[in-house]
């Protein structure tokens, strides 16, 4: 996947907490004995062009990043890596979420100088490893593709039915064969593992992505099915995020989703009742965001926090996110015949359009 050399530089800008570290700043370049860059720390202390400015220091070959830190340079602008040397730089990687293909002109232009080769790698933390990226120099790049399967990876994308979909339709993204890195099982819930992964389809493993492929045989990832967002390339589940604002004092019940934002690929929206005796104010708001962040991590800290006396529900008592999901992003109510109370969503949504932030 990074066409490793003797010679080259590799530097992996990942957290090191997170599977990407995990995986390709600690096993794989160093089990193949790459020469890595290791780097803690924020790239925009001391200032903005602290990236480039390692790049140039240590001559780095092949950089690994992410679209959400590739959107932030954007906004930042191209002055900053153009103050530093950045020949030696002859492979570029993306990971953790689709790269948008305005993120993908700009990664090739102003950090790779227009003749670096991009390999926009899928995979999650259940594959252990790459699974769907171009081989450099092997498979011609379409911006915002992770293009093939590695050699041996065999994905799909079936129909709820498990029928393969039509070229450019899509569907959900499965693994049809065993690979050498997959997950064998949860720590501690073989049930949830077969749940999962393996119920779905029968012997298919289930991605929880959404995918369609051209005519090229390219791969397009569209993002979760599921109840997973992704933060700034980083994996969070809103059961988790919810788990934590419902451990705060003040609050009854909350929903949590993840909603379109421009530099972290997805925000965190939080819909929260509260109980009796407590305010719903600015104060409160800050509370629980900054309780969150304390709870799970400053990635998972909500940037809207939005107070309702009541969530729209299924009439089994599934919270309908999708419904929530159209509220925040300001669409059309999607189908609410199966709520439990229509008047609930209506309400919110009139609600939510008076407290935007
Ligand atoms: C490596 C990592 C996995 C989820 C996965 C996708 C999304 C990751 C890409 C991507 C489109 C990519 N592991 N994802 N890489 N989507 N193109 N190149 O992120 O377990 O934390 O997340 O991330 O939705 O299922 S993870």
């Amino acid at each position: 996947m990074f066409d490793l050399k003797d010679e080259d530089v590799y530097w992996c800008t990942a957290d090191v907490g997170w599977v990407t570290g995990h995986s390709y700043i600690v096993y794989g370049p160093l089990a193949n004995g790459a020469t890595c860059v290791i780097y803690e720390g924020a790239p925009d202390y001391p200032d903005r062009d602290r990236f480039w400015a390692i790049v140039e220091k240590y001559r780095v070959t092949i950089l690994y990043t992410a679209p959400t830190a590739i959107r932030a340079f954007m906004k930042w602008g191209e002055q900053y890596p153009r103050k530093h040397d950045l020949s030696s730089l002859r492979l570029l990687g993306s990971v953790g979420e689709p790269i948008n293909p305005e993120a993908w002109m700009w990664y090739h232009e102003h950090i790779g100088g227009g003749r670096c080769p991009i390999v926009d790698t899928w995979w999650q933390t259940e594959t252990g490893a790459i699974m769907i990226t171009p081989l450099p120099g092997i498979v011609a790049t379409k911006p915002g593709s992770a293009t093939r399967p590695f050699p041996g990876i065999f994905p799909a994308i079936l129909d709820d039915r498990g029928q393969p979909v039509g070229t450019n339709q899509g569907g959900y993204l499965v693994i049809t064969k065993p690979w050498p890195s997959m997950t064998r099982g949860l720590w501690g819930d073989p049930e949830r593992f077969v749940q999962t992964y393996w119920s779905k389809y029968e012997g298919i493993y289930f991605t929880g992505d959404g995918a369609r492929q051209d005519e090229d045989g390219y791969f397009w990832l569209l993002g979760r099915v599921d109840d997973v967002i992704n933060v700034s390339g980083h994996r969070l589940s809103t059961m988790e995020i919810e788990s934590a604002l419902v451990d705060h004092p003040a609050v009854a019940e909350a929903a949590v989703i993840g909603v379109h934002h421009e530099i972290k690929g997805q925000g965190v929206a939080a819909f929260v009742i509260i109980k009796e005796g407590y305010t719903p104010d600015e104060a409160l708001k800050d509370e629980l965001k900054r309780h969150v962040a304390q709870k799970i991590g400053a990635i998972a800290r909500p940037d809207q926090v939005f107070f309702t006396a009541d969530l729209p529900k299924t009439r089994s008592g599934k919270i309908m996110r999708r419904l929530l999901r159209d509220i925040a992003e300001g669409r059309a109510l999607g189908d609410t015949t199966t709520l439990a109370d229509p008047a609930v969503v209506q309400a919110l949504k009139e609600k939510y359009e008076g407290q935007e932030e």
